[in-house]
């Protein structure tokens, strides 16, 4: 099922893939196999399962179809949406420090190799592979992703821009599945788990994938965990609860087009009806679960068909007026609480960079 391909990256630009050359790059191979996690079937359970609840919800993962993907990206550029840029300015800031602390336990031979959780496109992870093959003139990077095409986007750019890195790809659902650490002697390994992801998670279910995680790796290995700070995250800290909802909330709409677009891929999928102009996006703090929580309220009350389909008969979903589906949790953290969700896994945090104004945190954890 789980497939790996393996790319070395070249000297060159315009290095392709498909016809590695060069006196020290191995024979390679690229042929990912697509997990099916984000199936047909999937699709339909979880919206049979998510709107017949009370509350109605629907998971985040719904979210990241083509267009979903393409609107996270453009989220990502938006103003409001300070935590792609200030992770990225740790990164930029930090990157020697954090992977000189990541190879503190390493031997002199030994070389850290990189997997990363959830890459995605891999944007941010460029200038902490750069410096990776600053320090140890080489690098096996492993992106772990449920989307092939975003792993194969991450490929292209790594490669075409860092050369000293060998990509090797795992189409996977890292939530539930085993990592590729088919380890090289004298290696460790640095797992990278950023962009706020562990946000979507619920405490337990964070810690979870966290233990999962901490199972496949050796004691000394170590996890790079990029969180979101709560407004009273940090001391100093300079966020407000209204530049948290702006984030989620943005002046252009982009955010809203991204929760509604939740609707247009089931109406698309499962051949539902939803009327995107029926519903509005709500974005709201949760002072109690320190989360921002994203919903899709029915403006009117309305009823939504879904057709027979693979987890079960004909579905007719009744909506009251403001009643809401909920659709994304993204939890927000103190230090304290980053630290004692590590050490729930079985980690310890031993070191932390936030930017100046304290609204992201970059932790560094050792496996114990
Ligand atoms: C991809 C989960 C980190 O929670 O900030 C962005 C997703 N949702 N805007 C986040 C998201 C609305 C994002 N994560």
């Amino acid at each position: 099922m789980l497939a790996a391909g393996e790319i070395h990256s070249r000297g060159t630009p315009s290095a392709k893939p498909s016809s590695p050359r060069g006196p020290d790059v191995p024979p390679t191979t690229f042929a990912p196999e697509t997990t099916p996690t984000n199936t047909a079937d999937a699709i339909a359970l979880e919206a049979r399962v998510g709107l017949s609840a009370k509350p109605k919800t629907l998971s985040p993962w719904l979210f990241y179809d083509e267009a979903g993907s393409n609107l996270f990206e453009q989220i990502t550029e938006l103003p409001e949406y300070y935590l792609t840029r200030t992770e990225r300015s740790i990164f930029a800031a930090h990157a020697a420090e954090i992977l000189h602390e990541a190879a503190r336990n390493q031997g002199p031979a030994g070389k850290l190799t990189l997997i990363e959780l959830g890459a995605g496109t891999a944007t941010k992870t460029g200038i902490l592979l750069a410096e990776a093959v600053r320090q140890q003139g080489s690098v096996v990077y492993q992106p772990v992703d449920v989307s092939e095409t975003a792993l194969a986007e991450a490929t292209d750019n790594i490669l075409s821009n860092i050369p000293g890195v060998t990509v090797r790809v795992q189409v996977a659902d890292y939530t539930r599945e085993a990592l590729p650490l088919n380890r090289l002697p004298n290696t460790r390994t640095l797992a990278l788990y950023i962009g706020s992801s562990i946000g979507n998670f619920t405490p337990e279910d964070a810690r979870d994938v966290l233990r999962n995680l901490r199972a496949q790796l050796l004691p000394g290995d170590t996890l790079l965990l990029g969180t979101d700070l709560a407004p009273n995250g940090a001391p100093n800290a300079n966020k407000t609860e209204a530049m948290l909802l702006a984030a989620y909330d943005d002046t252009a709409g982009t955010t809203a087009a991204f929760n509604l677009n939740v609707l247009t891929r089931l109406t698309r999928d499962l051949g539902a009806d939803f009327d995107t102009e029926n519903f509005r996006h709500r974005a709201c703090w949760n002072p109690t679960q320190s989360r921002i929580e994203m919903h899709l309220e029915s403006i009117t009350a309305q009823r939504v068909h879904i057709p027979a389909n693979s987890s079960g008969s004909a579905l007719t979903i009744n909506f009251a007026a403001g009643e809401t589906i909920h659709t994304e949790n993204s939890y927000k953290f103190t230090t304290a609480a980053v630290d004692s969700l590590l050490r729930a896994a079985n980690f310890e945090a031993t070191k932390s960079w936030q930017d100046p104004q304290h609204l992201f945190a970059v932790t560094l954890a050792t496996a114990l």
